[in-house]
């Protein structure tokens, strides 16, 4: 009997965690049957995908649970890292992987007459961010949980993620993107976890039972947050972190008056607008001023973590409050959790009763504070009055902070008022506001930008009083991408030629890829290397095929640029090649120059004038450019719809050429440029951000570099920059702006573009004219290089194997020793 019941046990277990292609078949089978309910018959590939999806979910909950378990048991210390954004990207494939069981999986799906593509295609996108600062996230859980760090990640379940875009008559149209209509396999609702988050309302003296005169929070509304659970497994070790998003309801006793006196649909209503909290991603990767839903969204994710957190501690054994900062590290993406300095003082003050003195001293010791852009309209800053009526006891607590704050400054400057005046958390410029980096920067011990021109830049503007003040708080990491889902997982031809070639250890070491110098001029090498840059284009080409109707010759250079769409990053510096070239064909049909596709992707903030009439342009030369036979053997564009994680996966292994041309000192790092040099891409970039680095560490003679430094833009625009006399200089510039404002690309409306135009010759902040004679040679460098393919297969090789430095693995590493003082804990199972 025992023998039997063991024996079921040990098959149930097998069930849930055997590794091998039948155990894998037996899950999905187990999980069709069970989780999924449905017939054979009615089979499709969406249902193999959650079946495989739940299996896999399943192997790494042992690896879940005891990653919780040992953590706790060994005292050890854990990363919060508090993020408005996540953008994970398909979970199954990058969860086989890390679990190493692709091969097993593919078998199993191919055993049951399912191909394995097709079925990992029917995932669809959690797009729970707008661009790179959530895509770091992502990273940056992917390594934590590789190296075997305690974290978790804290944000936001949003109900819709990032829109999808769509092109009508070439401008961009956006669509709700409803990612959990079928459900999402890799949660797990956990409906116990749940805390009550206040808002509004006013604040009340009261004297506590010890004769204490104290403060309460009396709300306006009371919402619940809930915790949705999804596992971070890491690469080949049994970490399984987690990443905790939290969900909003209505607290249901709170309406009870109304439903007492019958009003049913008052009552529905409160629900109706607690839920409204995290149902949709603010698409902009700017602030908007005064939005009091974001407020809300950010002070509603940070409450329900600092929570979380204080529950922790509070179920430790012989552990006070007063040792947080020994056992979590909690990390600011960004000003969009900030508000969590002046939450957790309130809960320690206001509901802990911890001296201020005392909670203040946990408070920095327990926060750092990373930084992502230098743009000033891009800083948090929230409308005083908006703020004290959303959260006035933290308002309060701010004022109290800023006040103790500006006598340290006083203290340490006397007599200098205007650098008090500076320093101040209340900005007093175009009504008075809270200055969200400000306190971020007031309420952290370690204060970090993103990649070391950028930290350099932090320092000496917009946190140089606060660097003066604090030296020692401010350093750089530089950011990183992770290996494994953006060239593992999204490139395996390279990835088998790497494997084959030194090893799989780049896997979890990045900076082995510089084994590849030694075969950099092995002729049989550096065939295999064109070979997968040629199929990987042909990859690219076909689904740019079935989603745009445009046909791409792999055989050309592929030239990318995929990012948002911003005036800084200049697409339209691009553009305004692209027409040049279209330019020279048309006037000297002799010509004969080097084919290229360009390839654009990324999305413009719905409500960003500018970059929406850059898409359009884009899309216009491209009609223009791919219809006129006097040019399309030469040169195609194409813009990518919807560009997201999992198109990126078919983009960045494609590319020959990744345009990284912002103005310099205005892109904090890039991550995109990273994903690109990791696949083999040469650059053209400024020296902007961390591309500064990849030239470092490529080489500079494997980099295209053109453009004024920042030194150089700050001198030009303290001068006067005059447009007219970039133009004036240069009869092909007049040309090409001539074309665009003659109506050429739009059937002869010489309105559309106008607004463009303009702006670039009257009142342009990032310099794409002064900029265009330097690109515009540096593209011809481009261009002639390409021609010597021995020699560009050459520099494509040594930008992969000089990348290693640009992975996620390093950055957390540094964030782990130097800000978060965070160990590894070795997983058994
Ligand atoms: C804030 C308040 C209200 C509404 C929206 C926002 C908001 C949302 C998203 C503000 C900014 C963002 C995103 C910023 C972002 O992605 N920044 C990028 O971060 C990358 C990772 O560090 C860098 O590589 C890029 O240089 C930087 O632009």
């Amino acid at each position: 009997m025992t023998d039997v019941v063991n024996s079921a046990a040990a098959e149930a277990s097998h069930l849930r965690s055997g590794l091998d292609a039948a155990d894998l078949r037996e899950a999905i089978t187990d999980h069709l049957r069970y989780s999924i309910g449905r017939p054979a018959a009615a089979l499709r590939p969406d249902h193999y995908y959650r079946a495989l999806a739940l299996a896999v979910r399943d192997r790494m909950q042992d690896n879940r649970v005891a990653s919780t378990q040992q953590s706790l048991d060994q005292g050890a210390k854990v990363t919060c890292y508090l993020s408005a954004e996540f953008l994970m990207g398909p979970q199954l494939g990058n969860n086989l992987l890390n679990l190493q069981i692709e091969d097993a999986a593919r078998a199993a799906l191919e055993s049951l007459g399912q191909d394995y593509d097709e079925v990992l295609a029917c995932e669809p996108e959690p797009g729970l961010g707008n661009g790179g600062l959530g895509r770091l996230a992502a990273c940056y859980l992917d390594s934590l949980a590789t190296l075997e760090r305690p974290a978790i990640g804290y944000g936001i379940r949003y109900e819709f993620g990032i829109f999808k875009q769509e092109f009508n008559d070439g401008w961009q149209v956006e669509l709700t993107d409803n990612w959990l209509a079928n459900g999402n396999p890799w949660e797990i609702a956990k409906p116990d976890v749940n805390y009550l988050v206040n808002w509004g309302g006013h604040t009340e003296h009261y004297i506590d039972d010890s004769g204490a005169d104290r403060i309460r929070w009396v709300p306006r509304q009371v919402i619940k947050g809930v915790a949705y659970d999804t596992p971070i497994q890491g690469y080949g070790v049994h970490t399984c972190n987690v990443l905790t998003l939290w969900s909003a309801r209505a607290v249901e006793s709170f309406a009870l008056d109304a439903f007492n006196t019958g009003d049913y649909y008052k009552a529905v209503e409160s629900e109706v607008t607690s839920e409204t909290v995290t149902k949709v991603l603010y698409p902009n990767d700017e602030p908007e001023a005064g939005k009091r839903l974001r407020l809300l969204q950010q002070y509603f994710f940070v409450s329900c973590s600092l929570q979380h957190v204080v529950h922790i501690m509070d179920d430790l054994a012989d552990v006070s409050l007063q040792e947080l900062p020994q056992r979590f590290a909690l990390q600011l993406n960004d000003t969009h959790p900030s508000i969590g300095v002046a939450e957790l003082m309130r809960i320690l003050v206001d509901e802990r009763r911890l001296d201020w003195d005392l909670a203040w001293s946990i408070t920095v010791a327990t926060f750092g504070y990373t930084n992502h852009t230098l743009l000033p309209e891009a800083l948090e800053k929230w409308p005083l009055g908006l703020f004290g009526e959303s959260l006035p006891r933290h308002l309060e607590i701010i004022y109290e902070i800023n006040r103790r704050f500006l006598d340290e400054v006083r203290a340490k400057f006397p007599g200098d008022v205007d650098r008090v005046r500076r320093m101040s958390l209340i900005g007093e410029e175009g009504g008075q506001t809270v200055k969200m980096a400000y306190l971020a920067t007031v309420g952290s011990h370690a204060v970090n930008g993103v990649a070391a021109l950028h930290s350099d830049l932090l320092k000496a503007s917009v946190l140089k009083d606060f660097y003066e003040l604090w030296p020692e708080r401010f350093s750089n990491k530089t950011n990183g991408v992770t290996p494994r889902r953006f060239l593992a997982l999204s490139n395996p031809g390279l990835r088998s030629l790497l494997d084959d070639t030194i090893g799989d250890g780049w896997l979890t070491d990045l900076d082995r890829l510089r084994g590849l110098e030694a075969f950099v001029d092995d002729p049989q090498f550096r065939q295999r290397w064109r070979e997968v840059k040629r199929s990987n284009k042909s990859r690219l080409s076909e689904f740019l095929l079935a989603s745009t109707g445009v046909e791409l010759d792999p055989t050309w250079m592929f030239d990318i640029q995929v990012k948002r769409i911003h005036e800084y990053k200049r697409q339209h510096l691009s553009v305004l090649h692209i027409i040049r070239q279209y330019f020279r064909l048309k006037m000297d049909p002799t010509l004969q120059i080097a084919p290229r596709a360009y390839v654009f992707g990324g999305k413009a903030a719905p409500g960003y004038y500018m970059a929406k009439r850059i898409i359009k342009l884009i899309n216009a030369v491209g009609e223009t450019v791919n219809h006129d036979p006097d040019v399309n053997r030469f040169m195609k564009i194409v813009f990518v719809p919807n560009f997201n994680v999992q198109n990126a996966h078919l983009i960045y292994p494609a590319a020959n050429l990744s345009e990284q041309i912002s103005t310099a000192g205005k892109e904090a790092s890039g991550t995109g440029n990273m994903k690109f040099m990791l696949n083999g891409a040469l650059t053209i970039g400024t020296l902007d951000g961390a591309n500064v680095e990849i030239r470092q560490e490529a080489g500079p003679e494997n980099f295209f570099l053109f453009g004024l430094t920042e030194d150089e833009v700050e001198r030009v625009k303290r001068e006067g920059y005059r447009p007219s006399e970039y133009v004036d200089r240069n009869d092909e510039l007049k040309a090409v702006l001539g074309l665009i404002s003659s109506g050429q690309f739009s059937h002869g409306d010489t309105e559309v573009f106008r607004p463009l135009v303009d702006n670039l010759l009257h009142d342009d902040p990032f310099l794409v004219l002064a900029d265009y004679a330097s690109y515009v040679a540096c593209q011809d460098e481009v261009a002639a290089a390409w021609q010597d393919s021995d020699a560009w297969s050459h520099m494509s090789i040594l930008n992969t194997a000089r990348s290693g430095k640009f992975s996620s693995d390093r950055a957390i590493t540094e964030y782990c020793d130097d800000i978060w003082n965070v160990g590894p804990v070795k997983v058994e199972i």
